[in-house]
């Protein structure tokens, strides 16, 4: 099952109300008598405040409002020009065929899980690592996370069920040098990508920030042009707070992608589309779930479907 599905299945009640209100207002706007005209500023209205209400935030609500004003010189419906305008914002950001590409280059390739606490990162990195091994890659995961003991277990316990390899670190070891040994024993077993746990850490705590650039030069001395993923997982379930998350990560650790979990218990789905905007950073990734299958590749199509479609 696909993106579309995964979401769905997870729906809230209140993702369901957000489509219900978007039917609402697009069945009146793409009424035949009302389509070739300008879109009336109380439909601009609503609009905008379910934009604002599913976490799109103001600067992508602005865009997508603004586009949706030209309506009456393109004679589109109301729902296609939303759904081209969200599609738009995702395919500016989605990655470019350079090094940064999933394909090719230097290997092993080193994938550098971040975040605050419990946003569902260990969980993703195990998924992530099912994932990939379904693929056809032999991954190989690296239990940086030397600040809870408990962590290493948790990590454990998603190596066995991916059936991956793991290279684990001593209580209270420098995470940086776990990633070293992981990165030289993935090298000495065939083993790519190396997906790198970390530790929950606040964003505004220098310390801890520090210790992920550290991690950053040891993977970047092993491997040319490591990490090579930096993937920032975001709580989907805390919204617009997601984005200054982001903006202090993206400055110290380099996040090149997002992982938004935990969209199966939200209904604000729409930071996604302010995460691409505002942040220019692609989503690579949406967790749907706590299972190991519950973590799926992001597909702006998929996606914009599953938000703005009326059948379920
Ligand atoms: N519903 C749902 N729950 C999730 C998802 N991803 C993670 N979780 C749950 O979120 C909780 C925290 O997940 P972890 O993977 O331990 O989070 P973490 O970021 O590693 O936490 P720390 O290491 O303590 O910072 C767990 O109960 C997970 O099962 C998701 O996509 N959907
Ligand atoms: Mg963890």
């Amino acid at each position: 099952m696909g993106l579309l599905g995964r979401i769905r299945d997870g729906l809230t009640r209140t993702t369901q109300q957000f489509v219900d209100r978007f039917e609402d207002i697009v069945r009146r706007a793409d009424a035949p008598e009302r389509r070739s005209r300008a879109v009336d500023v109380e439909t601009l209205e609503a609009l905008e405040e379910l934009l604002i209400s599913a976490d799109v935030g103001l600067p992508a609500t602005d865009r997508i409002v603004s586009a949706v004003k030209s309506r009456a010189r393109r004679g589109e419906s109301l729902r296609d020009l939303v759904k081209q305008e969200i599609r738009a914002v995702f395919d500016s950001v989605a990655w470019p065929a350079d090094g940064t590409a999933p394909a090719g280059g230097p290997e092993p390739r080193v994938v550098l899980v971040v975040g605050v606490n419990g946003t569902g990162k260990t969980t993703t990195v195990g998924k992530l690592a099912n994932l990939i091994k379904l693929s056809g890659a032999k991954p190989l995961i690296c239990a940086a996370d030397t600040f809870r003991a408990a962590a290493v277990e948790q990590l454990e316990i998603w190596a066995r069920r991916a059936d991956v390899d793991i290279v684990r670190a001593r209580e209270g070891a420098d995470p940086a040098a776990v990633v070293f040994d992981a990165i030289s024993s993935g090298k000495a077993r065939g083993r790519t990508p190396i997906i790198i746990d970390t530790a929950g850490r606040i964003h505004t705590r220098v310390n801890l920030m520090n210790e992920l650039e550290k991690i950053r030069r040891v993977a970047s001395r092993e491997v040319p042009g490591a990490p090579h993923e930096v993937l920032l997982v975001l709580d989907a379930t805390v919204g617009q707070n997601g984005l200054s998350q982001a903006r202090e990560f993206t400055a110290v650790a380099g996040v090149n992608g997002i992982v938004l979990a935990k969209l199966d218990g939200t209904a604000k789905g729409g930071v996604a589309v302010a995460i691409a905007h505002d942040l220019r950073l692609p989503i690579r990734y949406v967790g749907v779930g706590e299972s190991i299958d519950d973590l799926v590749p992001f597909s702006a199509e998929e996606y914009v479907d599953a938000l703005f479609e009326e059948k379920w």
